[in-house]
């Protein structure tokens, strides 16, 4: 009979689900809210590969109890949500009204998260524009307006539900509203900076289609509105709410498709692009990084990249009281192709002997390679000093839409992916020394994936879109286990590390 010392997470570490309101609500009809640029834009034709759009989606509006009643059921310390925007001032500017009703259902659910003990965890922006503000002015596009309409809404937020909510995160992945949604054009509101690929074509091009950098311009608009909203709260809120606020970005790992010099290069571009130009204003000391964007982006886009103003950078460095990290796979990397939104590098995950990098997901970005996820975590911890907040990570398992509902809970792919995550983040904070302080799965339910609409299933929970019903898959299990027997816990069992072996 020995003891064995097992390491654990230490007990304040925070891990829960993720959603986002679009992706969940539904009922986006009810109780004032007006429509959101991803309300018009996934009823158009071909927009969604199901030609679905999210007026039912999980139903989560109507169905909000029992959710939280099942995240009470797996135990998770803390929920990751977002606010939608329309609910809150349903025409979205700075000048129109708040509504009451809309501030009524998030207060309600917070409430009950916190009646379990659950944190919660909130983005205040997840794709879900208003659309008047679309109309209006082109949305993220206008730098002054959806500066100032953007630091109204976060006010009205912090106002109603910053005595109960200590963690913000003020946007969700920036580099896809701006490449995604204004760049390609493949998400709301479906603007291209590629004339050519304009529906219209180069002579009624529309204003916002003139500038071929709108990708990049919105960027910088949502990285200001970023900022801006972090001062406020910083200034106003802060000391009496004590929260923490901070952004959320997207980014996934790159290896160098081979030892060449151009693709060891590529694969540092890529993550400039991806990473860098978002997070090269988040630390508040290092003076590398303070002050500009990455040199690769400057020596690629010349003066077609904006730049802050001597008195914004003072508004953009350090606002950030964290680094907020969502990320899903690995890139190997090869310089050349023309997509600047990837910076001029090609992406594949075919090694040169023709193997693939790991178990492919239903969606075609995804592959599960827990290797790189560790080493992106020692980097963004290497180079940025900050916490790290995992907000999101996870797997979609091919043909998971077409087994039937037992055949599907059995995901296994999955729960395989999670069993490499998780080993790495625990390797990762003691192995490593990084400093992670949460974990959060995406996501809580299969929901409405986007561009993919409903085929495409994230979830931990299956969701039969016919019933509504909710059924935990085995990775909820795994998850849901695995943190049990992972965290340090409180009280008496200080005991806990020391497990007796026979
Ligand atoms: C994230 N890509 O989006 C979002 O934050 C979630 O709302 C979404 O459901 C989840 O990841 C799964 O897709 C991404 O093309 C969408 O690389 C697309 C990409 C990455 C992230």
């Amino acid at each position: 009979m020995c003891s064995t010392l097992v390491a654990k997470l230490p007990m304040d570490f925070i891990w829960g689900f993720a959603t986002a309101s679009f992706q969940i609500e539904g009922s986006t009809n009810v109780d004032g809210r007006e429509k959101s640029i991803w309300d018009d834009f996934s009823k158009q034709p071909g927009k969604t590969l199901d030609g679905r759009d999210g007026d039912v989606a999980t139903d989560s509006y109507r169905l909000w109890r029992e959710d939280v009643a099942l995240l009470a059921q797996y135990g998770v310390k803390s929920y990751r949500f977002s606010i939608s925007w329309p609910r809150i001032i349903p025409l979205g500017g700075r000048n129109d009204p708040a509504n009451p009703r809309g501030i009524q259902f998030y207060s309600n659910l917070i409430d009950a998260l916190l009646e379990h003990g659950i944190i919660p965890f909130v983005t205040l922006y997840h794709w879900d524009l208003p659309q008047a503000l679309l109309d209006r002015y082109g949305g993220w596009l206008n730098k002054d307006e959806i500066v100032q309409d953007y630091v109204r809404y976060v006010r009205v937020c912090f106002e109603a539900f910053g005595d109960k909510v200590k963690h913000w995160l003020t946007m969700n992945e920036p580099w896809c509203i701006s490449v995604l949604g204004y760049g390609r054009g493949v998400f709301a509101p479906g603007r291209s900076s590629d004339r050519k690929r304009s529906p219209q074509g180069d002579s009624s091009a529309e204003p916002w289609m003139r500038d071929s950098f709108q990708g990049f311009s919105v960027g910088h608009n949502v990285i200001l509105s970023h900022a801006y909203a972090v001062e406020l709260y910083r200034k106003e809120f802060k000391p009496t709410q004590k929260g923490q606020i901070g952004i959320t970005l997207n980014g996934d790992w790159t290896i160098p498709y081979d030892d060449s010099p151009q693709n060891v290069e590529a694969a540092q571009h890529a993550l400039d692009v991806a990473i860098g130009m978002f997070s090269s204003y988040l630390p508040k000391l290092d003076p590398i990084y303070l002050g500009h964007y990455p040199e690769y982006m400057k020596q690629m886009l010349l003066d077609r990249l904006p730049d802050f103003t001597p008195k914004e950078w003072l508004v953009v460095k350090g606002s950030s009281d964290f680094y907020g990290m969502n990320t899903y796979t690995t890139n190997l990397c090869r310089a050349g192709g023309g997509d600047e939104f990837q910076g001029l590098v090609e992406y594949t995950f075919t090694r040169p002997d023709g193997t693939q990098l790991g178990t492919q997901a239903h969606c075609s970005w995804l592959q599960d390679y827990p290797r790189g996820f560790r080493d992106l975590l020692n980097y963004l911890w290497k180079r940025y000093k900050l916490p790290i907040y995992i907000t999101e990570n996870g797997f979609a398992v091919k043909d998971e839409n077409s087994k039937p509902i037992a055949e599907a809970l059995q995901d296994y792919d999955r729960v395989n992916y999670f069993k490499g995550t998780t080993a790495v983040l625990k390797a990762a904070v003691l192995e490593d020394g990084v400093d992670i302080r949460a974990y959060f799965p995406w996501s809580f339910l299969d929901n409405f994936e986007w561009a993919d609409g409903y085929i495409t299933r994230f979830g931990v929970t299956y969701v039969d879109y016919e019933t509504q019903r909710r059924y935990p898959k085995e990775s909820a299990k795994f998850l849901v286990e695995w943190f049990g027997d992972n965290l340090e816990k409180p009280s008496n069992d200080t005991a806990s590390a020391m497990v007796q072996e026979a």
